[in-house]
């Protein structure tokens, strides 16, 4: 595989992700200096923003009587109700100030569907809803993914198992990613993406 079919997805690198946000991952402001780097290896750089609008079927203020980070079952599976994040516009939404990628080519929205929630930036959580970006990377030879970003078990884990599912070479950097660990989350995310096909490594390995 040649370097012009490698592309690196950078996902939810967003203000509402990161310490001080509505929903933040622990330590997420870490890996910015480390996506920063990894990029400028990269001619290919996509990057993914999680963006709902207000009153989300995902926010648990959209549901009388539960709390974030309970769970409900919606038409299309089980789904973990979050503190409101991400409403589109927002300064919440806003990719983190100290992000430095200038050449990144596209940006990904995903989860704008007031009733379907999409952790994955290739297929939403209904699991029959496409958001394009098969389409994309593929016109564009873009064959050979690398994901970084936030978080680790919920968006991360998504996109690279749809991505190893839609016929993709995928790789997660581990230390470009945090996670949120909800009850295990993390450790049965690595297991469903090694079980799906993608790699694992470290940054390391590319700088
Ligand atoms: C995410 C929970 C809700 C993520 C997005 O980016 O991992 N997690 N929405
Ligand atoms: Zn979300």
């Amino acid at each position: 595989m040649t370097d012009a079919a490698r592309v690196l997805l950078v996902v939810d690198m967003q203000n509402d992700f990161l310490p001080g946000g509505s929903l933040a991952v622990a330590d997420g402001d870490a890996v910015v200096p480390v996506i920063n780097r990894l990029a400028a290896g990269f001619q290919a750089v996509v990057v993914t923003q999680d963006w709902h609008p207000a009153g989300h079927i995902s926010f648990a203020s959209s549901h009388d009587g539960k709390a974030p980070f309970d769970m409900i079952d919606l038409p299309y599976g089980p789904q973990v109700l979050w503190p409101d994040h991400c409403v589109q516009g927002t300064e919440g939404a806003a990719l983190a100030a100290d992000l430095d990628l200038p050449h990144a080519q596209l940006i990904v929205r995903k989860g704008h569907h007031q009733h379907i929630d999409s952790y994955s930036a290739f297929m939403e959580a209904d699991k029959a809803t496409p958001t394009g970006l098969a389409g994309y990377l593929r016109e564009r030879g873009l064959t050979e993914i690398f994901a970084c970003g936030l978080a680790t078990d919920f968006c991360v884990s998504w996109s690279a198992q749809d991505a190893a599912k839609a016929g993709f070479a995928v790789t997660v950097i581990e230390d470009a990613c945090r996670a949120i660990d909800l009850d295990g989350s993390l450790e049965a995310a690595w297991a469903a993406m090694e079980g799906a096909g993608v790699k694992r490594i470290q940054s390391s390995a590319l700088l």
